[in-house]
C-alpha cells in the first residue's frame, strides 16, 4: 500500500505508452444558455462533482475542465459560462469564456432546457452550432425532460429544439438522475477522434483545489440568499494549510459589492454566514476527505463585476496559448 491514491487508479488504466490501438481522446464544449442543466450533466458524466450547480442563472463563471478516462478514451469536457447578453464586465468576460471552448473544440455539446420554449439565447446559440458543424460534429442534449409534462408536449418540444439544429444527433436526459448521461458518453466517444491520453488517468480537473474549495463557498452563497446578492459575490481562498493528516485550515473570503449586501451576507447576529459556513465545510470535507476549520471572512469591493483590474485580481482572466 501506498499513501497516494493516485497509485492505486492508475494501476487500474494502462500508462499512456500501452495505450490500446484506436485510443480516442479530445474536447467536449459544453455549451448553452444559463441554467438548462450543462454543470449537472458534466457532473453526472464523470460520476463526481467537479462544478458548482445552483437554480440562479449563471453560476458557472471559469472554464473548468471534467476529465474522464478509461481504457480505450479519454473526454475532455470544458464545462463553460451559460451564453446569454452580457451587461457587465463579467458578464462579458464569461460569454468569451464559452465562445473560446467552442473554437478549441472536437465535439460540440449543446444543452438546451426541454421543459422551456425556445428562447433567443438558444438560437443565438444554435447558429453558433451551425456554423461550427462544418468542422465540428455536434450533439443536441435535451435535458430536465423530467419537468415536460406529457407525451403531446415532449414531441412539440422535441421538433421545435431539433429543428434549430437539424443537422445533429439528438439526445434526452435528466440530469440530476443521470439518467441519459452514459447514452450521451457513449454518442461523444463515438464521434472523437484517434489520439493521444492528454492528462493522467487520475487527473479529474484542471483547477486547482483551493479554486474548488472558492468555488464550493460560493455555490453556498448562491443557495441561500436571494437573486440580487448572488451574482454580485465573488470568493477567494486566502490561506490551505494542512494543520495534520486529519484537518486542513482554511481562510477564505467572501467579496460582495455592497455594504448593504455585507449585512445580508452576514445576517442577523451573523446566522446566515454560520449556515453558508456549514454547508460548505460539510462539501469541503467529503471533498478533501479530511476534518476542515474554515474561517470566513465578508468584505465589500464597489463594483468589481464592472472592473476590469478587480476582475483579474479575483481570478477572473482569459487563458490563452498564444
Ligand atoms: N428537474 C431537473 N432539474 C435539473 C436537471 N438538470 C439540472 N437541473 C437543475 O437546474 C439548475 C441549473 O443547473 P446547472 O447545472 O447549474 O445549470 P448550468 O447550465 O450549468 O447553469 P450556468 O452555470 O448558470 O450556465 C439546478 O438547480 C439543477 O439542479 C434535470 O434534468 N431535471
Ligand atoms: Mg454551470
Amino acid at each position: 500500500m501506498t499513501d497516494e491514491p493516485s497509485d492505486e487508479l492508475l494501476d487500474e488504466i494502462p500508462p499512456p505508452d500501452e495505450l490500446p490501438a484506436g485510443h480516442k481522446s479530445g474536447f467536449v464544449a459544453v455549451i448553452g444558455r444559463p441554467n438548462v442543466g450543462k454543470s449537472t450533466l458534466m457532473n453526472a458524466m464523470l460520476g463526481q462533482k467537479v462544478a458548482i450547480v445552483s437554480p440562479k442563472p449563471q453560476t458557472t463563471r471559469l472554464r473548468q475542465l471534467g476529465i474522464y478516462t478509461r481504457e480505450d478514451a479519454q473526454v475532455i469536457f470544458v464545462d463553460t459560462p451559460g451564453i446569454h447578453n452580457p451587461r457587465t464586465a463579467l458578464g462579458q468576460f464569461m460569454v468569451t469564456v464559452a465562445l473560446d471552448a467552442l473554437k478549441d473544440a472536437d465535439v460540440i455539446l449543446f444543452v438546451a432546457d426541454l421543459s422551456e420554449p425556445v428562447t433567443p439565447e438558444d438560437r443565438q446559440i444554435a447558429d453558433l452550432v451551425r456554423q461550427a458543424q462544418s468542422q465540428t460534429p455536434a450533439l443536441l442534449v435535451l435535458n430536465k425532460v423530467d419537468l415536460v409534462g406529457g407525451p403531446d408536449r415532449l414531441q412539440r418540444q422535441v421538433e421545435a429544439f431539433r429543428a434549430l439544429v437539424p443537422d445533429a444527433e439528438w439526445l434526452t436526459t435528466i440530469a440530476t438522475t443521470g439518467e441519459g448521461a452514459q447514452a450521451v458518453m457513449d454518442a461523444i466517444i463515438a464521434k472523437l477522434p484517434e489520439g493521444p491520453r492528454y492528462y493522467p488517468a487520475d487527473q479529474i480537473s484542471d483547477i486547482a483545489v483551493r479554486d474548488i474549495v472558492a468555488e464550493i463557498i460560493r455555490e453556498k452563497v448562491l443557495l441561500n440568499l436571494e437573486q440580487e446578492v448572488p451574482h454580485g459575490v465573488a470568493t477567494v481562498v486566502d490561506e490551505f494549510k494542512a494543520r495534520s493528516e486529519n484537518l486542513t485550515y482554511i481562510s477564505a473570503t467572501i467579496y460582495v459589492e455592497r455594504e448593504s449586501h455585507k449585512g445580508i451576507v452576514i445576517g442577523k447576529q451573523g446566522k446566515m454566514l454560520k449556515t453558508i459556513s456549514q454547508q460548505a465545510r460539510e462539501d469541503i470535507e467529503s471533498f478533501l476527505g479530511t476534518r476542515v476549520y474554515l474561517e470566513l471572512w465578508v468584505k465589500v469591493l464597489k463594483n468589481w463585476r464592472k472592473d476590469e483590474n478587480l476582475l483579474r485580481r479575483l481570478g477572473y482572466r482569459i487563458h490563452r496559448d498564444v
